[in-house]
């Protein structure tokens, strides 16, 4: 074997070991809607992933437009897949911008974070 042929080899063996089935969990939908201005308060947060997430060590924050944060009940994960996390608003938001704000670990053991804003109108 020459050895250009063997460092493709081993460069095709790194390739083939590297899980292809690890996407890193991204945000695929959202309840409130990324951006959506509302008429009526949400009174949940509801975040589907591309991945499962571990919901006990994943966070989600809801801040204000003066970057308060809201408090939120605990978040549970809602699918037999894991890709579903659900936390309830137990207060009345009122009108204004939000940002919900989310850390979450997939299944695979990787963090990814996002943020998104919704408004609600009087
Ligand atoms: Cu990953």
């Amino acid at each position: 074997m020459s050895r250009r042929i063997a460092l493709l080899v081993i460069v095709g063996a790194v390739f083939a070991l590297t899980p292809t089935a690890c996407a890193h969990a991204m945000l695929d939908r959202a309840d409130p809607r990324v951006g959506a201005i509302l008429q009526v308060a949400p009174t949940s947060i509801r975040l589907e992933f591309s991945e499962g997430v571990e919901a006990a060590v994943s966070r989600v924050t809801l801040l204000n437009a003066q970057g308060k944060a809201i408090p939120l009940g605990r978040v549970t994960a809602r699918s037999p897949s894991k890709q579903v996390l659900v936390i309830a608003i137990p207060g009345a938001l009122g009108p204004g911008v939000y940002h919900v704000r989310w850390r979450i670990v997939s299944v695979d053991g990787h963090v990814t974070v996002g943020e998104f804003p919704f408004t609600v109108r009087p």
